[in-house]
């Protein structure tokens, strides 16, 4: 519309209302001022200096405020083409939510490859140490809607998008390492049973109900997965500090064709935390965007999440002589058994400019593989291979969701598939097909194609389950057994909470049938704590639980948490007359162990120190609980201390973190609040009298350790 050769353009310096921009951003044309944007495309200008509004069809819009009428308060005109394109557009915003993992939320970054793993696979993303390939990443709850809460007790998605030189590798991963189900049939079944009951359309991302527990109890292969989603892996404190796995067992493949069994770990840089139950539903009140919210801020202040990614590399004859079938998706195969290798890193630096283009129209398919990356014949991989693409077709609307920059590959790509809805990627010329005698268009390539790793397979055409996938307890026993003691008590704390929203009593019943074949004191302390009164006969098993497995320590959070407190944040209650001193050194001395130090005061103006300065507040006591951060401290004047004692929140606020098992600093003065509080008599190691500006070191230290879990068999509910 607006031809530059044919017009004067006249660069000029002009400050427009939004902001200066620089000399060459303004040029006339025709008289016409037009501004230019960033990627040089033109732009008019309004009247104080932003870029105009236009319709989508380019046409200029005098009046965003009032549509067109019959007088000034007559009835509106369908001649009003803006008005009804706007909320035309406006209606069709949504797109359909996820089936399952519909809350989520991504991140860019690199993953950056330790070693060349030539040997064992050709995939180009391992030939060369040091090669970065640009990633994203999604993480995700499961069974709530878009809008639910964080902290939902449920799996957490880690779907990784690799664009490799070789095209995408999707890795769509979870947070554990099993499965419910071993076979994508009954995917529909797990899925209906978890999500809401469609009758009454609730409960909203929690398994606490009946329809979950009955389908889970008459499904003995979930048990391995129930003592995982009842450990604190499902309430996890950020994304930043949970594994992710593959799951499935994957083939690597070599320029050869041979073929090695793998899978995927990703371990997080920062160590394993998770939160406390009681804490995570407060958390879901105070901030039910809790981990977008961690992610957000971590990547937005250059604390950049990191995770290494590890192969636990076998086999036939390891699968072979392994205890339990390795394409069963409801077994592990423990660290502790077969070690796992770090082949890179994953670092998360860059967050989405546009939600909705990119997290929520990414489209992860697990049978996104490249050369050197092939299937195993697990029947829930396999069976996810055909859900993953026709998911997208619903949800993005037509089969060109590869073209959405999110979706595209970063290497070239060429082929023959053509229009269709929204097709952006259009070929020009004749030749549409092949193979053409035009010599024209991409062909395939043996030598550098995709190559299927050429398994043998024969057998009868049957349904059926192998018997090698039959011992639903062993594994489930062996994960209970290698938790610490109060990793234990939340087990058995959450199996009593769900079961307790279980109106049938049979359900609860056929439950703690199941956990007798696990752990007979986990059974014993449910049935107690759910008040049934004789114990139910243990579950029939296919196969009875062997002997015990050896513990694996890697399967406890807490062995595995982090070293330091980075990372982490402090949440510091401060009144007016703080020392102004104390409270420089322990924001410095946390500050240098790379960690978060947020101030919570009576009011979010802040308070004025013992200086006079003035020091302003992240939160005002109301909407900064001590749920929000993983240690606290109190550090108040005699005359402060005395209004806060007042607050019943500040009296929560010290209260909960106790209760949460958290470490609590505080100085001379704060001592009234623990008082009130109810704690002041069951003060331990974790309860800190700040030692003045020079021992700050050694409490920043502590803190490391993060919670205080001994703690918690002492607390009498009720007295905190
Ligand atoms: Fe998924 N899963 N899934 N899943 N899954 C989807 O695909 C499905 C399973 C996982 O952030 C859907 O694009 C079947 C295991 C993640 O966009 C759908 C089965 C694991 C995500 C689908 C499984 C996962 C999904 C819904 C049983 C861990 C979110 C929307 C065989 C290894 C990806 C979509 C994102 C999403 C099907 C089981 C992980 C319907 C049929 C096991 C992280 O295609």
């Amino acid at each position: 519309m607006f031809n530059l050769s044919q017009g004067t353009i006249v660069a000029k310096r002009t400050t427009r209302a939004t902001g200066s921009t620089s000399s060459t951003d303004i040029v006339t044309i025709h008289d016409q001022q037009l501004h230019r944007g960033k990627g040089g495309e033109l732009h008019q200008i309004a009247e104080d200096g932003a870029e105009l509004l236009t319709t989508s069809q380019g046409g200029p819009v005098a009046d965003d405020q009032n549509s067109l009428r019959i007088g000034a308060r007559g009835p509106l005109l369908v001649d009003d083409f803006h008005f009804r394109e706007k909320i035309f557009h406006f209606d069709h915003e949504r797109i359909p939510e996820r089936v399952v993992h519909a809350r989520g939320y991504g991140a860019h970054g690199f993953f950056e490859t330790y070693e060349p793993l030539t040997e064992i696979t050709r995939a180009d993303l391992f030939q060369r140490a040091g090669e970065k390939t640009p990633v994203f990443v999604r993480f995700s709850t499961v069974a709530g809607n878009k809008g639910s809460a964080d902290l939902a007790r449920d799996v957490r998605g880690f779907a990784v998008k690799f664009y490799t030189q070789e095209g995408n590798w999707d890795l769509v991963g979870n947070n554990i390492p099993i499965f419910f189900i071993q076979d994508a049939i009954k995917f529909p079944d797990l899925i209906h049973a978890a999500k809401q009951e469609p009758d009454r359309a609730f409960p909203q991302a929690q398994t606490a109900h009946d329809n979950f527990w009955d389908f889970i109890s008459l499904t003995p292969e979930s048990m391995n997965m129930v003592m995982w989603i009842m450990s604190d892996r499902t309430i996890p404190r950020s994304f930043r500090f949970m594994e992710g796995f593959g799951v499935h067992t994957f083939r690597f493949v070599n320029a050869k064709g041979a073929s090695t069994f793998v899978k995927f770990h990703w371990k997080p840089k920062l160590g394993l935390q998770s939160v406390a139950w009681n804490e995570a539903v407060k958390i879901n009140g105070a901030d039910p965007d809790f981990h977008r919210r961690d992610l957000w801020q971590a990547i937005q202040s250059g604390n950049f999440p990191e995770w290494e990614l590890c192969v636990q590399l076998f086999d036939q004859e390891f699968a072979d002589n392994f205890d339990f079938d390795v394409l069963d998706p409801t077994k592990i195969i423990p660290e502790e058994v077969l070690p796992v290798k770090p082949i890179g890193r994953m670092v998360l630096d860059r967050m989405p400019g546009n939600f909705f283009a990119e997290t929520e129209q990414v489209a992860f398919m697990t049978q996104n593989v490249p050369p050197g990356i092939d299937f195993s014949n697990d029947p829930l991989l396999q069976g996810r291979n055909f859900s993953y693409l026709d998911t997208q077709l619903k949800r993005l609307g037509g089969p060109n969701f590869t073209h959405l920059p999110i979706n595209a590959p970063k290497c070239p790509f060429h082929n023959f598939q053509q229009d269709g809805h929204m097709a952006m990627r259009n070929p020009v010329g004749r030749v549409n097909y092949q193979p053409n005698s035009f010599g024209e268009g991409p062909r395939q390539s043996p030598s550098k194609g995709y190559q299927h790793f050429a398994a043998d397979e024969n057998g009868q055409k049957v349904r059926l389950r192998p018997e090698s996938f039959a011992d639903h307890y062993s594994q489930a026993r062996q994960f209970f057994l290698s938790q610490t003691p109060a990793e234990q008590r939340h087990i058995a704390m959450a199996l009593t909470f769900e079961l307790s929203k279980v109106e049938t009593v049979a359900i609860r019943e056929r439950m703690i049938s199941h956990l007798l074949n696990i752990d007979e004191t986990l059974a014993t302390t449910v049935a107690q704590k759910l008040g049934i009164q004789a114990m139910p006969k243990p579950a029939d098993a296919a196969i009875p639980t062997r002997q015990d497995l050896e513990r694996s320590p890697a399967l406890s959070i807490v062995e595995n948490g982090p070293k330091r407190f980075e990372g982490r944040k402090l949440g510091v209650l401060v009144t007016d007359g703080v020392d102004a001193k104390l409270l420089k050194k322990l924001k410095t001395t946390i500050e240098k162990e790379k960690a978060l130090l947020e101030l919570i005061a009576p009011k979010v103006g802040g308070v004025t120190a013992s200086d006079g300065s003035r020091v302003e507040a992240h939160h005002m006591i109301d909407g900064g609980p001590s749920v929000l951060f993983d240690a606290v401290a109190v550090l108040a004047s005699p005359a402060g201390i005395e209004d806060l004692e007042m607050e019943a929140t500040a009296r929560d606020f010290v209260a909960d973190a106790f209760q949460h098992c958290k470490f609590i600093g505080y100085d001379e003065n704060a001592f009234p609040l623990l008082v009130k509080a109810g704690i002041a008599n069951d003060l331990d190691e974790g309860t800190i009298l700040l030692p003045g500006d020079e021992g700050l070191a050694a409490f920043v230290s502590e803190l490391g350790k993060l919670r205080v879990w001994g703690r918690e068999p002492g607390i009498k509910l009720g007295k905190a």
